[in-house]
């Protein structure tokens, strides 16, 4: 019987082996800084106890979180490119020739489906548009291991492609043409997004999701005084700062005594896992200098408590690396203004490398563990 492979319809001169070889090795370049980097934050938030992450350099969470993010938004023309390139093999006939090659296509399969599940519903979440049913966080970073492992799988069973051609010059002026066009407009996504955390190109962040101007006293803010439900909580004239658990002393501070005490001022950026900055100026009250008056020990692991009730970052954990540094602040004001109700009035949290959710706001309490 005559079964004609389809694979053979499709004639575009475009698609070559080279072609797909140099786009996957582009592809191979941007998953594995958006691995790399994701892993990063994911520890920087769930460290292991063991695990002291140093307090500087300052901006280092800024840069990897900054690059895991473009990286993802500059992956879409790249991935889309070579899906082009490559799926008239979706019609090759027979479409299963052996165990082996079933396995492969199967691992083919689970690379393509986790790579575009990463891109759509990382996209999403940096849109704000939570609009699926499972948590993005656990399914993002285990989705992650998926595909990184079908990437080595892939890399492997291709590595004799790989080497006849993903450093040799493409042939003809058309397909270089399109790899041209593809990277640039990888590079032009990458573009108009970086302004949200490079401040220079600020004016061409067409794409990103937050202008880092825009907000109550010019910076961004993900979730408000409303939405968090501390209004009511953070005008009450009771209010008292509280340092409390492991400690000598307890401290249970009002609002003029805080700011009656050494103030200190600091330049540190918010920098959101949703990729964009913002460097600020701060001035408040030393972490540091609380817990040593109230008599903490230096090691001492210390939890930050908001005055909001529920929500996923109502606090965060400070190890001694980040509450030793004399640039950890319970700030007060933000640009020498005292503190909008969405920014965390009247005390958050500021500490150098760290990312913007462990930064909390209204902070209520100081546990030393
Ligand atoms: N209590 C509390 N603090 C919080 C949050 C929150 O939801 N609750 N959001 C965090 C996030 S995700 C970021 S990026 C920063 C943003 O700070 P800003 O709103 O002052 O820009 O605050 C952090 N602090
Ligand atoms: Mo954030």
């Amino acid at each position: 019987m005559f079964v004609q492979d389809l694979s053979s319809r499709f004639t575009s001169r475009l698609r070559s082996e080279r072609v797909a070889a140099k786009l996957g090795m582009w592809l191979g370049i941007s998953f594995t800084v958006a691995f790399a980097t994701g892993l990063f934050s994911h520890f920087v938030q769930h460290p292991p106890p063991w695990l002291l992450w140093p307090s500087r350099p300052v901006n280092l969470y800024r840069i990897t979180q900054g690059l895991h993010v473009i990286s993802g938004i500059a992956t879409v023309p790249l991935l889309l490119a070579k899906l082009w390139t490559v799926y008239p093999k979706l019609w090759q006939w027979p479409p299963l020739r052996s165990v082996g090659h079933a396995l492969e296509r199967l691992f083919v399969l689970l690379l393509v489906a986790g790579a575009l599940f990463q891109l759509v519903t990382g996209l999403m979440n940096i849109a704000y548009s939570y609009l699926w049913p499972f948590g993005f966080i656990q399914a993002h970073y285990w989705t992650a291991f998926i595909v990184y492992g079908a990437l080595i799988i892939h890399v492997v069973n291709e590595w004799a492609k790989i080497r006849r051609n993903a450093w040799a010059r493409v042939d003809g002026a058309d397909r270089r043409r399109f790899l041209t066009t593809v990277a640039a407009a990888s590079g032009l996504a990458a573009l108009l997004t970086v302004g949200e955390t490079f401040a220079p190109l600020e004016r061409l962040a067409v794409l990103a999701p937050r202008n880092p101007r825009i907000g109550p006293q010019g910076v961004p803010v993900n979730r408000s005084a409303v939405a968090a439900g501390v209004l009511d909580a953070i005008r009450d004239p009771g209010y008292r700062l509280v340092v409390t658990g492991a400690v000598r002393t307890e401290l249970s501070l009002t609002y003029e005594e805080l700011v009656r005490l050494p103030q200190h001022t600091v330049r540190l950026p918010i920098s959101c896992v949703e990729g964009w900055s913002v460097e600020c100026e701060w001035s408040g009250v030393r972490l540091r200098d609380l817990l040593l008056r109230a008599g903490a020990s230096p090691e001492a692991f210390v939890t930050v408590e908001s005055l909001e009730q529920t929500g996923y970052y109502r606090s965060s954990e400070v190890r001694p690396p980040h509450w030793n540094d004399p640039l950890t602040l319970l700030a007060l004001t933000i640009n020498g203004r005292t503190l909008d109700a969405d920014h965390g009035y009247p005390v958050r949290l500021i500490a150098p490398n760290r990312p913007g959710v462990m930064q909390t706001k209204w902070v209520g309490t100081v546990r030393v563990a």
